[in-house]
């Protein structure tokens, strides 16, 4: 009746018991017979605590463990094996155990982000391969390290205020997340805001929390002066103490129409209260008469080496409007060189004016597709400039 089985745990996670680690000290857990237990109490219900294995242990390897013992080995000759997933079934061969003595052993360094725990069957049979025990659980906890540092969810986040809001106004959201042990610091993260572009009117103008909400600390926004702030921001693990990355917000500052120019199809997380003003704008003034030229058609290029020749694809045309403008709204501008061609001859003839270009290119880059553009053309017969500016 008395199956009996004394498990000796040595001490083998310095983390867990420093000080055992450095005496050397054996730790016993003798488990209960059924009789010390009390009648009708199952074995079943016998509770072994886990193990713990620091995860990147280093070598060298196979490091010991645990060892397991039966009180049968005192009688007889006892051969011990371990079954279950990290033993026989995958990952095969991760925890070994020596076939006389119990002696559990690890084979190679742990991640307790790809598995956080090992549950082994332990087996004991005689000679003959009679089994003399119940098969026991051995759980392996796989202790955290902080070997993961914060990732933030995007590289450059898009946020937007009103210039007429108040201060503690919410701006934006970002957020950080780190594998780590959800339960430990190692994963805890703290946010902070490393740098302010511009720094007008005053630095800072926002701050962010705990949960990565960004708000509006400072009045004086004013977009005329400033339209867009590029903030730095930082995610810490060991709640802002820790393994750190960085990450770009980008803060548009609106009217307070919350003027829409046009909506970036592929920005995750952009709507038109978010981003307004994204895009392409052309302007064309008449120097002569100092008015904007409106029913101008306008033809935007993309610029394409072949390798063979630079090739002109069309990518978006129409008229100007009684403003003087447009607006590239079929798409936003990819990264890239860019012609944008006025059809001025028309005009001046349509004007009934001397005049010498059949009409005026200018050419630009677009090196990024999340900014606005805004190019400005003054005409006149004979002369024209052309400048960028939003
Ligand atoms: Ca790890
Ligand atoms: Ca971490
Ligand atoms: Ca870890």
């Amino acid at each position: 009746m008395s199956f009996q089985l004394v498990f000796l745990l040595f001490l083998f996670l310095h983390e867990a018991y420093p000080e055992a680690q450095r005496s050397n000290e054996l730790h016993v857990v003798t488990f209960p017979s059924s009789s010390a237990a009390g009648l009708g109490r199952q074995k079943r219900d016998w509770v072994i605590p886990p193990i713990s294995v620091s995860e990147n242990e280093r070598g060298p390897f196979p490091k010991f463990v645990v060892q397991i013992k039966s009180n049968r080995a005192k009688e007889i000759t006892v051969y011990y094996s371990i079954t279950g997933p990290g033993a026989d079934a995958p990952p095969e061969g991760l925890f070994t155990i020596t076939r006389t003595g119990g002696e559990l052993y690890v084979t190679q360094p742990l991640d307790r982000e790809s598995q956080a725990q090992y549950i082994l069957m332990s087996h004991v049979v005689d000679i003959n391969g009679k089994t003399i025990e119940d098969p026991m659980e051995i759980i392996i906890k796989v202790t955290d390290q902080n070997d993961n540092r914060p990732k933030f969810t995007m590289n450059t986040f898009l946020g937007s205020i009103s210039e007429g809001s108040a201060v503690g106004s919410v701006v934006m959201k970002v957020t950080a997340t780190d594998k780590d042990d959800p339960m430990m610091d190692n994963s805890v993260i703290g946010y902070s805001i490393l740098n302010q572009e511009p720094k007008e009117p005053h630095s800072p103008m926002f701050s962010i929390n705990k949960s990565g909400t960004i708000r509006l600390v400072a009045t004086g926004l004013d977009r005329e002066k400033v339209a867009e702030y590029k903030l730095i921001i930082r995610a810490a693990d060991m709640d802002g103490n820790g393994l750190s990355t960085t990450a770009t917000a980008i803060i548009t500052v609106t009217d307070k129409n919350g003027h829409t120019l046009l909506l970036p199809p592929n920005v995750e997380g952009v709507t038109a209260e978010r981003f307004p003003w994204i895009g392409l704008l052309v302007r064309a003034v008449d120097t002569t008469k100092g008015i904007p030229v409106s029913n101008l058609r306008i033809t935007v290029f993309k610029l394409e080496d072949s390798g063979k020749e630079l090739k002109r694809r069309e990518t978006s045309t129409g008229l100007t409007s009684a403003k003087g403008h447009f607006e590239m709204s079929n798409s936003l501008p990819s990264p890239g060189e860019y012609v944008v061609r006025l059809e001025s001859g028309a005009y001046w003839k349509q004007q009934e004016k001397d005049f010498f270009h059949l009409y005026v290119e200018s050419t630009f880059t677009v090196a990024d597709s999340h900014q606005r553009y805004c190019i400005t053309v003054l005409l006149a017969p004979f002369a024209y400039s052309t400048y960028e500016a939003c």
